[in-house]
């Protein structure tokens, strides 16, 4: 649709976002047939590997049987009928559900499905934004195809490649489609429009927003927003003044359904991150030792990211917030790329040190960038000359 007597406006862009229904719980149904219809939910261990009886039938574990602190990674939507969701304690699911079946985590077999329905995508429009295991943004916007016509055909070559249903929506940028892609779930296909964003968008829950974490969304409610139009009608400098300038003013952008991001394309990632709101908010000084531990394990976990994705970076940059949600970042360049987290911890130790940790915090994340692939294999590698001893090359910073 072009944007009628003004020459020049390009086009509003077609954006879709795919996500497969109750993933690694449908990949466990293709294995487990027999399954299908009954509440199933996957976590825990291979003390839950099904057992085969002497006749030959296959005896599954029931939640009722669990005993242990995991964690639920997904449940079918005969199990979320009966309030059993995602990183639910089993323990606690096996309350609500005790008859429910619950299966081990099987990644590999996550992934090789999650491959499989990406390359069928890929063969149909290759401009595709990977988010992970479940994931992707597909740009629709060079395609002459009638939208509904070609999301159906997506659908449909994804059930072909994978035996799964997902769910598609298509809109006019990431924001939307990834609220979208939810709305209808499973095997939904939603198109938003223009009037979709006061009908359909304004009265969910602020926390769709995919950026409005369980905080914020608690805090808009002590405000008296709840929901996405509220938070459309609320005033930008109220924002500002209760969330930080550059988060209330994202906010507002949000809720009005604006957002510019194009779809990063490439394979490469350009950074790799990893954050954590904290539970309740710390202190520098008097949780210190927790917060320690806790950038610690980030820094860990961001370097386990990229040993995963075979790559290094040479900036290493912190992300804090504060209780008042004032957000603040630091980073520094290093004259060469590291991927342990040792050097990373030091290197995200000289950012924090520049910033005056006075206040509470609610967040705290580590970030490299500037990311350069190994070039071997991890189990090949062996160390570079010079790579073990980077603390004391510590050289430039920027705010
Ligand atoms: P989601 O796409 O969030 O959930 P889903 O695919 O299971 O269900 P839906 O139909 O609502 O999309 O997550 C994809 C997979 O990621 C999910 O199958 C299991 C895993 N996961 C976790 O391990 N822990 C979590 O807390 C969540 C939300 C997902
Ligand atoms: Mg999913
Ligand atoms: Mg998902």
């Amino acid at each position: 649709m072009a944007a009628r007597g003004q020459p020049g406006r390009s086009p509003p862009r077609r954006i879709a976002h795919l996500d497969m229904d109750a993933f690694y719980a449908s990949v466990e149904l293709l294995r487990y047939p027999e399954l299908r219809g009954l509440p199933l939910v996957i976590g825990g261990s291979s003390a839950q590997q099904p057992g085969v009886l002497a006749n030959g039938e296959r005896r599954f574990s029931r939640l009722r049987d669990y005993v242990g602190r995991g964690v639920i990674t997904t449940a079918t939507y005969e199990a979320r009928a009966l309030g059993v969701y995602s990183a639910m304690g089993i323990m606690k699911a096996a309350r609500l559900a005790p008859d429910a079946i619950l299966l081990p985590v099987d990644f590999a077999a996550y992934r090789h499905h999650s491959r499989l329905f990406k390359a069928a995508v890929a063969q149909l429009a290759p401009q595709i934004e990977d988010r992970g295991i479940d994931e992707i943004y597909i740009d629709l916007s060079a395609l002459a195809d009638d939208t509904a016509t070609f999301a159906q055909r997506i659908k449909d070559a994804v059930r072909a490649a994978t035996g799964l249903s997902c769910s598609i929506c298509v809109a006019a940028n990431k924001l939307l489609a990834k609220i979208g892609s939810d709305l209808d779930k499973p095997d939904g296909l939603t198109l938003l429009g223009a009037d979709d964003l006061v009908r359909r968008i304004w009265p969910l829950p602020a926390r769709r927003i995919n950026g409005i974490g369980p905080k914020a969304s608690e805090r808009l409610a002590a405000l008296g927003i709840h929901s996405i139009g509220e938070l459309a009608q609320a005033d930008a400098g109220f924002l500002q003044q209760h969330f930080g300038r550059s988060y209330g003013r994202w906010l507002l952008a949000a809720a009005h359904g604006n957002d510019e991001r194009p779809l990063n394309t490439s394979s490469e990632p350009k950074s790799i991150s990893r954050e954590t709101t904290f539970e309740r908010d710390l202190h520098a000084r008097g949780d210190r030792r927790t917060l320690s531990a806790v950038f610690t394990e980030l820094c860990t976990r961001v370097a386990d990211d990229l040993h995963r994705k075979h790559c290094r970076g040479r900036t290493i940059g912190i992300k804090l917030r504060f209780a008042d949600f004032q957000t603040v970042t630091r980073d520094l360049t290093l004259p060469a790329a590291i991927d342990d987290a040792q050097d990373i911890r030091r290197a995200a130790g000289e950012c924090l040190r520049r910033v005056p940790l006075d206040r509470r915090l609610r967040l705290l994340g580590v970030r490299v960038s500037a990311l350069s692939p190994c070039g071997e294999a991890p189990d090949q590698r062996v160390p570079r000359q010079g790579e073990l001893a980077l603390a004391g090359d510590l050289c430039r910073g920027h705010d």
